[in-house]
């Protein structure tokens, strides 16, 4: 998968270099580029942003460098899915990501600020995919944080940089599997530290026993932490509403 990144604070990507995605880019499995956003300005201040056309707080991204650097990275008719963070988009999920996941390459503009001219994003729609993304419900000071955390959802899922393929089946939110509940607890060695024992059912080699104690602590965790996605639930039986109570 290639992945480009362009944004005024380059230096915010420095992580990608490391872990599992650091990893995956060395091997190949992954090709990513973080372009600098002042490279497509053409004044001596390198200026990108410019107060909001009807008034009103905080500065705006101009258009000019946004469209250059587009058709640069992406010069027409070549189509990547552009991707662009924002409080105001529709939310990131699993779902998401795994979508991602499947494209051959994503190209992330970052804005800063209030946010970039939409006409920037009317005029990449006329040539390519383009998603406006939100990564929860609360305000970042810039989109560079939600494209680390994308990015790192969806490097993660591609064949090859995970070593084992059942963490990700696993997971909270992985369509599918374990419906949607979260994961619950888990436990290693020693089996009992400072007088607390990890759960016996763990230790008792019953599979399909320990199998049905996960399935009851996800549920509960699931109640406690995320009710909204028990309400969601369907087929739920007595045994679930009895671990509920
Ligand atoms: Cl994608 N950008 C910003 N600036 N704030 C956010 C966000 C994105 N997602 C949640 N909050």
């Amino acid at each position: 998968m290639r992945i480009d990144i362009v944004s005024i604070f380059p230096e915010y990507f420095a992580p990608l270099d490391v872990s599992l995605l650091g990893k995956a880019r060395r091997r190949g499995l992954v090709d990513v580029t973080v372009h600098d956003l002042r490279e497509w300005t053409h004044d001596r201040h390198r200026t990108v942003d410019d107060t909001p056309y009807g008034g009103g707080p905080g500065m705006v991204m101009k258009p000019e460098p946004w469209g250059e650097a587009l058709d640069t990275i992406a010069p027409p008719p070549v189509t990547p899915r552009l991707v662009v963070p924002t409080p105001s988009g529709r939310p990131f999920t699993q779902a998401l990501a795994v979508e991602y996941a499947a494209e051959p390459w994503l190209l992330f503009a970052c804005g800063r600020y209030e946010g970039i001219d939409s006409r920037v994003v009317a005029a990449a729609r006329e040539r390519m995919p383009v998603d406006e993304v939100g990564i929860g419900d609360y305000v970042l000071a810039g989109g560079e944080v939600a494209v680390l955390v994308m990015v790192e959802a969806v490097s993660r899922l591609l064949p090859g940089v995970l070593g084992n393929l059942d963490s990700v089946t696993d997971d909270s939110f992985a369509p599918g599997a374990m419906e949607t509940l979260l994961e619950g607890p888990i436990y290693t060695k020693p089996p009992v530290w400072r007088d607390r024992p990890v759960p016996e059912v763990l230790l008792s080699g019953n599979h399909g026993a320990i199998a049905r104690w996960r399935r009851d602590q996800a549920l509960r965790r699931t109640a406690a932490h995320r009710p909204d996605l028990v309400a969601r639930l369907t087929g739920l039986d007595d045994h679930d509403r009895r671990v509920l109570r």
